[in-house]
């Protein structure tokens, strides 16, 4: 594949949303130190023709641009409510799909509104999906106006989650937010804690602001064994990344919770 102009590569972004090719895969996040499926994060891709699922980094132009971004985002948001309907009719307890959401959607409430009443016309309760406010949202307590769309998820009972915590604008003054319910802890605090005292103690601490406050703390990025045992050690309760699995497509989600799930 030669140089593409950005002109030509956003054309093609736009007919290949036209052709639905952008979809979801799916990363357990699981409890700890059993590894029950507390839910699956949704993660984009674009499953284009002749070259597979490709990931985020083959479409950043779109992400950088407003108006395709929020159709990639509802278009893939759509797929995720299909999938848990899809799960639903297979009887298979999948917990939660969580779909990641910047400020765009966030402060939409058409966008919650459009995606609430396709969860209720496909029999898929709020209960059943969650939503993760991304690192680089400025989610400030004091200009709560500015998120419509994220009030109406919170009010129709969808577990609003904190991403990235520790990372960008993801802050201590968020943990006062009332709808809070979930805490994911940014991949660098989880690492840096298996050699690094300091780390591991702040660590420690997020757990115990968790359990205090009533949010679920969930530790993103476990690629070893290591780091999960450290984490069970801690008290940690709930956790993702490569170590567990791999974000895959919803057939491997069927195939894993079929054949007893993620159980060590
Ligand atoms: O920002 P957010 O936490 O939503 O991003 C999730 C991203 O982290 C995805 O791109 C996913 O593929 C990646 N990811 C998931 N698990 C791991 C892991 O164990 N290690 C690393 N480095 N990345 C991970
Ligand atoms: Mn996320």
């Amino acid at each position: 594949m030669g140089q593409e102009s950005a002109a030509a590569k956003l054309a093609e972004i736009g007919a290949a949303l036209a052709n639905r090719e952008f979809e979801p895969v799916f990363q357990p996040i699981l409890k700890l130190p059993g590894r029950d499926v507390l839910g699956f994060e949704a993660l984009a891709r674009w499953r284009r023709p002749g070259q597979g699922l490709l990931p985020p980094s083959a479409f950043i132009e779109a992400l950088e641009d407003p108006a395709l971004e929020s159709r990639i985002s509802e278009a893939v948001a759509q797929k995720v409510i299909a999938a848990a309907a899809f799960l639903k009719s297979r009887r298979l307890d999948f917990g939660r799909l969580a779909i990641n959401l910047g400020e765009r959607q966030l402060g939409d409430s058409g966008f919650a509104d459009r995606l609430l009443n396709q969860a209720r016309a496909e029999g898929v309760s709020p209960s059943e999906i969650s939503v993760e406010v991304r690192e680089t949202v400025r989610l400030d307590p004091k200009r709560l106006d500015a998120f419509d769309g994220l009030k109406r998820f919170a009010a129709a009972g969808v577990l609003v989650a904190l991403d990235d915590f520790g990372a960008g604008y993801a802050s201590l003054q968020q943990l006062t937010l009332p709808f809070l319910k979930r805490l994911k802890i940014d991949l660098f605090l989880t690492q840096a804690a298996v050699g690094d005292g300091r780390a591991r103690l702040i660590l420690k601490r997020c757990f115990e602001i968790g359990a205090d406050l009533d949010l679920e703390v969930v530790a993103e990025g476990v690629e070893d064994r290591r780091t999960d045992a450290m984490l069970t050690d801690l008290g940690c309760p709930a956790a993702q990344g490569y170590f567990y699995a791999r974000p895959g497509p919803l057939a491997e989600v069927v195939e894993r919770l079929e054949n007893g799930g993620y159980a060590p």
